[in-house]
């Protein structure tokens, strides 16, 4: 939990997200990850939730986010990327920590490939949006400020 009265809510992205705007636009869009940040952070504050925005290519790095977020932050968005499909380490960090978490996918995962309809962080997240572009994110914020806050 943070310390002050504003509840905080880490939002992570995993593998490759830092080439949002660059890697199959098709796909994924052309915005970029900042731009996602500074939407992220806005509709943050609109439901006076603080965001803490994050990437990294590195599972490991992912896991100690994940395990700092104990007693730090109340609760995380997370698009792990492709270590939605393979992470047992992402999904036993979680378990670690028991803090409320949102699964997001920026496509629809499951009009793709069948790797991708297997998700190791659906097992325990509390709801998972998927196939909405950047809007996923936002959804998700929305959703967790539901969780934090539900007599609003
Ligand atoms: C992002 C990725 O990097 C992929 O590995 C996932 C997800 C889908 C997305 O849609 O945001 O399979």
């Amino acid at each position: 939990m943070s310390p002050t009265m504003t509840k905080t809510v880490m939002v992570l992205n995993g593998p490759n997200l830092n080439m949002l705007g660059i890697r199959e636009p098709e796909i994924y869009g052309k915005q970029t990850l900042d731009d996602v940040g500074i939407l992220v952070a806005a509709r943050a504050k609109t439901h006076d939730l603080t965001a803490d925005f994050r990437q990294s290519n590195h599972e490991g790095e992912l896991v100690t986010w994940i395990q700092q977020g104990l007693g730090t932050v109340d609760g995380f968005v997370i698009n792990a990327g492709a270590l939605t499909h393979t992470s047992v380490a992402l999904l036993d960090a979680f378990k670690s920590v028991n803090l409320p978490m949102i699964e997001v996918h920026l496509s629809n995962v499951y009009q793709r490939e069948d790797f991708r309809h297997k998700s190791y962080l659906s097992l325990i997240a509390n709801g998972v949006i998927c196939g909405f572009g950047i809007n996923s994110y936002l959804l998700a914020v929305d959703a967790m400020a539901k969780i934090l806050s539900p007599e609003i």
